[in-house]
């Protein structure tokens, strides 16, 4: 994009921002790129050889625990070394201008939004700073300090799992619930730092779509959600969220003023 280019997308974003009752953002990977967490289809969807989906599956828990805590708890190593960056700090600060109308579904699972200070957030898929019990279901926060190979359940003695939802695995109903009322009820949908590949994530583009909502979306590059966007803000979402921030207080303010 060129600068002009970049200025008249802000504008509009800003501007249509600006006329919005209600806010949803859907925050993907990129978002924590800027902070040092590696997305997901960056490195051709493998760690230290294996694919994603054989550690982040049910199929690879039943396979090798082992070696499925042995990737989480690297993951929350990292997790820990790192701070939110402007990213995540311009989209709590969009969320102080509409307070309850603001809702924040981050496919996110290392907490960095929460670091932030975003209120209203939806990890729908999980967290890495939270434990499920396999026996009795029971979920722990655990913050990010060592885990082991194989912890255990403080209550029962069970085997303890991530609290990640993974690959063929449905998400938490109340929570996948809270997300659609968001997506269906808001007037602007931020798409920011997805690949928008992974459903039922995905489909939360088309669905403020066709509730009519004004899709922007925030990437380095185009995605799949990109057709479906009627703005589109491309560059590191650490760069183009501040810019976005500070066009909408200087729209506020001529407004206003
Ligand atoms: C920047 C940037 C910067 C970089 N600034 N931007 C066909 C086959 C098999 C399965 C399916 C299928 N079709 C559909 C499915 C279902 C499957 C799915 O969608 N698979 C697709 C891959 C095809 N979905 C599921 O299984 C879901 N469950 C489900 O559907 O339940 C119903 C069901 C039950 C039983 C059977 C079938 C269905 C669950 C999905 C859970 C996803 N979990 C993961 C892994 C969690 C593990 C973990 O984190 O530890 O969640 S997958 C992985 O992808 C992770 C992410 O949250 C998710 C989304 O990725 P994201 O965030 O978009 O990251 P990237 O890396 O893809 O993109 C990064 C983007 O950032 C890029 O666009 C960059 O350009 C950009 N970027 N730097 C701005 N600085
Ligand atoms: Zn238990």
């Amino acid at each position: 994009m060129t600068d002009e280019e970049l200025n008249t997308a802000l504008d509009h974003a800003a501007r249509w921002l600006r006329v919005s009752k209600r806010v949803c953002v859907l925050s993907g990977a990129g978002v924590s790129a800027e902070s040092g967490v590696a997305t997901f289809r960056a490195s051709n969807g493998l760690w230290e050889g294996h694919r994603i989906e054989d550690v982040a599956s049910p199929d690879g828990w039943d396979r090798n625990p082992n070696l499925v805590w042995n990737f989480y708890n690297a993951r929350r190593a990292n997790v820990a070394t790192v701070k939110p960056n402007p990213g995540h700090h311009a989209i709590a600060e969009l969320e102080k201008r509409w307070g309850d109308r603001f809702t924040l579904v981050t496919q996110n699972v290392d907490g960095l939004h929460l670091e932030a200070g975003s209120v209203n957030v939806l990890e729908i898929h999980g967290s890495l700073r939270q434990t499920r019990c396999t026996v009795c279901g029971s979920v722990e926060n655990r913050g990010l300090d060592p885990l082991g190979e194989m912890p255990e359940c403080p209550q029962c003695h069970g085997v303890l799992r991530p609290h990640i939802v993974w690959f063929g695995e449905g998400l938490d109903d109340d929570i996948w619930s809270a997300a659609m009322v968001a997506a269906n009820g808001c007037d602007t949908l931020l798409v920011v730092g997805t690949s928008a590949v992974v459903y039922p994530a995905a489909s939360l583009v088309p669905i403020a779509r066709r509730k009519g909502a004004t899709v922007i979306e925030v990437n380095m590059t185009r995605t799949e959600a990109s057709s479906s966007a009627d703005i589109g803000l491309y560059g590191p979402s650490g760069v183009m969220l501040p810019k976005l921030l500070q066009k909408l207080g200087e729209t506020v303010a001529s407004a206003t003023g």
